[in-house]
C-alpha cells in the first residue's frame, strides 16, 4: 500500500511536471512593453512634433493603435499593480508609488491627510505572470518593477526571471554602472543583475540585450516578457549623440517657426524616446530572425502621462493638447499611448477610439494566450477582455464608465477622484468636494467646466463615482486638523 502510494505520488508528480509544457505547446508568446512616464503625444504616431519613433510607429501600423487608452493611475506603482492583478488601484489600496506608500509623508499632509496605503503587491492576488506560468509559460520581468519590497519582487509574484526590478522607481543614472547617489537624501541606488557592462553603456540598450537573451533562451517554451523600461522617467539623460542631434533639430525648427514654442522641446527627453524606439526595433527584428514574430503578441503602453514638472530647472515635456500631466487626473496625467499587435488577428493599421484601461490587460492577455487563469480569482478581476476591439477596432465594449482614484498630493494635483462615461468626464477634488465636468468630444483640453450648466450629467457622474468608490472600498483622505486654516 505504502509502495503503491509512493509510486502513485511519483507518477502524479511526473505528470504535473510534464503537463504545463505540453499544455503550452503552440501558445503565443507575449511581450508587454511598459514605458515609464511616456505621455499621450510622446510618439510620432501619436502626434509628437519632435520625437522620431519609426519602429514603434511601424508596430502601430501592423496592429491596433488606441486613442483613448488610460493608465489606471496617474503615477507608477498603482498602474503597474493594475496590470499584474486586473484590479483597480483603489480596490488594491495601492494608489501611490511605493516610496510614498504606507503612512503619508510630511509633504503630502496638507489640507487633507491621504490614507495609509499598501506598499506591496499582495501575495493573495494571483498575478498575470502566475496565471501564465501555471500553463507552461517562461515568465521574465526585465526593468522597473516598483511593486514592493524584497519579499515582493517579481520572483515572488510569478516570474522565473527578474533582471533590474526593485522597489525603486528610477535609477540614479541611465549610464553604466547605473548606480550612485539619488535625490536630496543621496540614497545609494543601483540596478541589480547588470554586471559586466562597459563604460558609456546605456540602460535602455542593456535592458533590451537582457530581453533578447530571454527570447533566445526560451527555445520552444512560450514566454511572457514584462519589458518594463526605466526610460523615459527622470533622470532625463539621453545618449550624447542623440542629444546633439535633437539640439540641432530643435534649433533649426525654432528658427523656422520664428521662435514659436514647440510642444516638445527637450533634447535629452527626445533622445530617450529615440533610443527607446531603436531598441523596440531591435526587439522586433530579433523576433523576425527567430521566426517567431507571427506567434508573438506585442503590447506597448505607458504607466502614466508625461511629466510636466521641471528636471534640473527645465520643464520635461508637455502633453498638449491634453491638460496637465503625471500625478493629475486631467487627461494629461492618465491618457497614454497603447499599441497592440496580435499577429493574424488585429486589423493592421486599426485605430480604436473606445476607452480602455491598463486593468483590462490581465483578462485580455489571458484570452489571447488561451490561458484560463484561476476560476475563483477571475471573479475578482475588474478589467474587461478587450479582444473584441482588437478584432474590430470599431466595436464597442459593454462598459458604462472608467474610474480613477488618487487620494494624494502631487505637484500637479490635490486629492481627487474621476470618472469617464462616454464623452463626459467628471473630477471630484476632495478639498471642499469641488466638482468639475467636461465634455471631451468638444473640449479635449478640459478648459470649460460645465458643472454648473449641465446639472443632470453632473449628478449622474457623481452618483456613478460615489457608488464605485463604495463598491471597491476606496480609501479616502481625511481633514488635517493640524493644518492652518
Ligand atoms: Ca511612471
Amino acid at each position: 500500500m505504502t509502495r503503491f502510494y509512493f509510486f502513485g505520488r511519483l507518477f502524479l508528480l511526473a505528470l504535473c511536471l510534464c503537463a504545463p509544457r505540453q499544455a503550452a505547446a503552440g501558445k503565443p508568446n507575449v511581450v508587454m512593453i511598459v514605458v515609464d512616464d511616456m505621455g499621450w503625444t510622446g510618439l510620432s504616431s501619436y502626434g509628437s512634433d519632435l520625437h522620431e519613433t519609426p519602429h514603434i510607429d511601424r508596430l502601430a501600423s501592423a496592429g491596433v493603435r488606441f486613442t483613448n487608452a488610460y493608465a489606471a493611475a496617474p503615477v507608477c506603482s498603482p498602474t503597474r499593480a493594475s496590470i499584474m492583478t486586473g484590479k483597480s488601484p483603489a480596490r488594491l489600496h495601492i494608489t501611490v508609488w511605493h516610496e510614498s506608500a504606507g503612512e503619508p509623508p510630511a509633504w503630502m499632509r496638507q489640507k487633507l491627510v491621504p490614507p495609509t496605503t499598501e506598499k506591496n503587491l499582495s501575495q493573495d492576488d494571483f498575478t498575470l505572470a502566475e496565471a501564465l506560468r501555471a500553463e507552461g509559460y517562461l515568465t521574465a520581468h526585465i526593468g522597473k518593477w516598483h511593486l514592493g519590497d524584497a519579499a515582493n519582487y517579481p520572483e515572488n509574484h510569478g516570474f522565473d526571471v527578474n533582471v533590474g526590478g526593485t522597489f525603486w522607481g528610477c535609477p540614479a543614472t541611465f549610464f553604466y554602472p547605473y548606480r550612485g547617489p539619488f535625490g536630496g537624501q543621496k540614497e545609494m541606488r543601483y540596478v541589480p543583475g547588470l554586471s559586466q557592462g562597459k563604460k558609456g553603456e546605456y540602460l535602455t540598450d542593456r535592458l533590451t540585450d537582457e530581453a533578447l537573451a530571454i527570447i533566445d533562451r526560451a527555445g520552444e517554451q512560450p514566454f511572457y516578457l514584462n519589458l518594463w523600461y526605466y526610460t523615459v522617467h527622470t533622470p532625463i539623460e539621453g545618449p550624447p549623440d542623440l542629444v546633439d542631434y535633437y539640439r540641432r533639430k530643435i534649433k533649426k525648427r525654432t528658427d523656422n517657426a520664428q521662435n514659436k514654442r514647440l510642444d516638445h522641446d527637450n533634447a535629452n527627453y527626445a533622445a530617450m524616446h529615440h533610443r527607446l524606439d531603436e531598441n523596440i526595433g531591435r526587439l522586433l527584428a530579433r523576433l523576425q530572425e527567430r521566426g517567431i514574430a507571427e506567434n508573438t503578441i506585442v503590447l506597448l503602453t505607458s504607466d502614466n502621462g508625461g511629466y510636466v514638472n521641471d528636471y534640473k530647472g527645465r520643464q520635461v515635456t508637455s502633453n498638449a493638447p491634453l491638460r496637465s500631466g503625471k500625478g493629475s487626473l486631467y487627461e494629461g496625467g492618465v491618457r497614454v499611448p497603447l499599441i497592440v499587435k496580435w499577429p493574424g488577428k488585429t486589423v493592421a493599421g486599426g485605430v480604436c477610439q473606445e476607452p480602455v484601461i491598463t486593468t483590462d490587460f490581465y483578462p485580455t492577455i489571458c484570452r489571447m494566450a488561451g490561458v484560463a487563469g484561476d476560476a475563483q480569482y477571475n471573479k475578482q478581476i475588474e478589467g474587461q477582455d478587450i479582444t473584441p476591439l482588437l478584432l474590430n477596432p470599431a466595436a464597442a465594449l459593454d462598459r458604462e464608465a472608467l474610474y480613477f482614484h488618487y487620494p494624494h498630493y502631487y505637484p500637479t494635483t490635490a486629492p481627487v477622484s474621476a470618472v469617464r462615461a462616454g464623452d463626459w468626464k467628471l473630477l471630484e477634488y476632495h478639498e471642499g468636494r469641488r466638482v468639475e465636468l467636461y465634455n471631451l468630444a468638444d473640449d479635449l483640453g478640459e478648459q470649460h467646466n460645465l458643472a454648473e450648466t449641465r446639472p443632470k450629467e453632473k449628478r449622474r457622474l457623481v452618483h456613478l463615482l460615489h457608488d464605485w468608490r463604495a463598491e471597491v472600498g476606496a480609501q479616502m483622505p481625511s481633514v488635517n486638523s493640524a493644518a492652518r486654516k
